[in-house]
């Protein structure tokens, strides 16, 4: 009975203990200390060397450590027949929707101006939109998605959502598909991206998608890096076009100290935090597969390989 993780850049004890602490007796490995390659049936990855995986012929099911995938399916070499999971953690939901509802909140209500005024010692009064005038537009109505809508909803934004398949939901408008995107791009005050990195995706916020945006729009993005093409942003806010960003995830991560975006007085830097997931609420769901996938079971949270996410 083993568990093999595969991971670079991201400390691994925690979930090398939740594991151990959740199944007394489980064998966890952490690669490249692998044990013999033939044990290996269950890994579990965040960002693994490319080509790690193709050394262990019995392996059969690859879990993200996160809700997103990319950072396995883009690996040249995986193995083919493998299933791929990802974590749905309510937790991992919630804590996305608290982060991005705090940078809307910021953005509505100028917060970081009251910031810079108080350096210097300034008393000055900003209008402020109240949340039924603001529209926010939300890329990606899948888990995450759904429920930071809902949130946002709840707060009296009017809020709208974009997927590939059409979605019916209370209180929120949607759109779906490639031919809508320009109708709800047209609506967003605000724009948060949701989506997961697929071949569709990638560079999708770009100076063509964001230029219709209405005019001082503000967008936020949660997803990949590689949604964003960097330029454009910069080149949209250099102009005008629109009013801030807030960014949670880049091209290269960590962001390069030299890159504009640290220093871009209408760019609001996070380093990956909008939500962790938490081994200690997650590792259920883990042995949850591992358990299945013995027992030649279905296994749960599956990602379609196809469609990429
Ligand atoms: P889901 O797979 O549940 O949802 C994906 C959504 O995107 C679905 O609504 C899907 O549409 C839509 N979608 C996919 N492809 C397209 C397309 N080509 N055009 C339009 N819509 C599309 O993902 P999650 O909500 O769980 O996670 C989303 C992403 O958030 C993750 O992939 C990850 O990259 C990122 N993330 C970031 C974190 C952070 O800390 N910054 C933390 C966790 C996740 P449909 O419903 O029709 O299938
Ligand atoms: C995830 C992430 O995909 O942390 O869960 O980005």
């Amino acid at each position: 009975m083993s568990i093999t993780i595969f991971s670079q850049g991201r400390n691994t004890s925690r979930w090398e203990n939740a594991l151990k602490e959740r199944r007394p007796g489980l064998d966890v490995h952490v690669y490249p200390d692998t044990g013999p390659a033939e044990e290996v049936e269950f890994a579990l990855a965040w960002n693994h060397p490319p080509g790690a995986f193709a050394n262990f012929p019995n392996l059969k099911c690859i879990s993200s450590t996160g809700a997103g995938v990319d950072h396995i399916l883009r690996d040249p070499e995986l193995p083919q027949g493998i299933q791929i999971t990802r974590i749905v953690d309510e937790n991992l939901t919630q804590d996305m929707a608290t982060f991005v509802t705090a940078q809307v909140l910021n953005h509505v209500r100028g917060l970081h101006r009251y910031k810079e005024a108080q350096r210097s010692h300034t008393w000055k009064q900003h209008s402020y939109k109240r949340t039924a005038d603001v529209v926010i537009g939300v890329m990606g109505m899948g888990v995450l998605g759904m429920h930071t809508a809902q949130q946002l909803n709840k707060l009296g934004f009017k809020v709208h959502g974009w997927s590939r398949t059409p979605k019916l939901l209370e209180g929120v408008g949607t759109f779906a598909g490639t031919e809508e995107l320009t109708t709800f791009l047209g609506k967003a005050d605000i724009l948060i991206c949701l989506l997961p990195l697929t071949s569709q995706t990638a560079n999708i916020l770009n100076k063509d998608t964001l230029g219709k945006l209405p005019k001082g729009a503000y967008v936020i993005n949660v997803a990949r890096g590689e949604h964003l093409v960097d330029e454009d942003l910069i080149e949209l806010l250099d102009q005008g076009h629109l009013s801030g960003a807030s960014l949670d995830v880049f091209r290269e991560e960590p962001l390069p100290e030299e890159h504009p975006f640290w220093e871009h007085p209408l760019i609001h830097v996070t380093p990956h935090i909008a939500s962790i997931t938490n081994p200690a609420s997650a590792v259920s769901q883990i042995l949850e597969n591992y358990d299945r996938m013995r027992h030649g079971e279905d296994l749960i949270n599956v990602v379609s390989k196809t469609k990429g996410y």
